[in-house]
């Protein structure tokens, strides 16, 4: 996909904020410093469009970007950080809970881990939801140049008895080397039914 332009559009912690459900909309959900803001920079070639931090946990909100005007990707609140309150990494739940149930518009999501992690309660809740939802998933494994290619083969082999999840429904991600960035654009095309940059 070529990239023509990329904004940030708003940021809500309820629906009544959301963006009007006018265009398909691809989400990322991720345990906090997983990687998602360089994610999603290197998907659409900016260098901080989406700020990307030393100090994880700053996101608290369901952050909405909209790309070449024709789809929304969505940056959801990062789950996982010990240093946040209680109070506020309780809410991550309730706001990722409410967005995937409540949103006609979202054709799909991405879960992100890092590669050298294992899948954990949040991920498992995350994935149950949407299994409920019958909505697309894949798991991306971020920061896959920690690992040479054999390595990380071996990791796609326990995450995916970790998760019971089909060989296809694994990504590996770097948003160092980009790889994994085409296949990850074919995903986001395949879910929004987008595959051309409008003209
Ligand atoms: N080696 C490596 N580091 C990464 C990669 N992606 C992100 N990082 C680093 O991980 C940290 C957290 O990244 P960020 O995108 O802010 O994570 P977020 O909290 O999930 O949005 C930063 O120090 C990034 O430079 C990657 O693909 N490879
Ligand atoms: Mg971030």
């Amino acid at each position: 996909m070529h990239i023509k332009s990329a904004e940030f559009i708003t940021s809500a912690v309820k629906p009544a904020q959301y963006p009007p459900p006018d265009l398909p909309e691809v989400a990322f959900i991720g345990r906090s410093n997983v990687g998602k803001s360089s994610m999603i920079n290197c998907l659409v070639q900016r260098k901080s469009l989406v700020k990307t931090s030393q100090t994880p946990g700053k996101t608290q909100l369901v952050n909405f970007f909209l790309v070449n005007g024709c789809m929304r990707f969505v940056d959801l609140p990062g789950y996982g950080y010990a240093k946040v309150p209680k109070s506020v990494q309780q809410q991550w739940g309730p706001m990722i809970e409410t967005y995937i149930d409540q949103r006609p518009n979202l054709c799909g999501l991405f879960l992100l881990l890092d590669i050298r992690r294992d899948v954990r309660e949040e991920e498992g809740h995350i994935l149950q939801w949407l299994m409920k939802k019958k909505l697309p998933v894949r798991l991306v494994l971020t920061k896959a140049d920690k690992f040479s290619r054999s390595a990380a083969q071996n990791r796609l082999k326990i995450l995916l008895e970790q998760t019971g999840l089909e060989k296809n429904d694994l990504l590996p991600f770097s948003s160092v080397t980009r790889q994994g960035r085409d296949e990850l654009w074919s995903l986001v095309s395949s879910m929004t039914g987008i595959y051309e940059t409008p003209v």
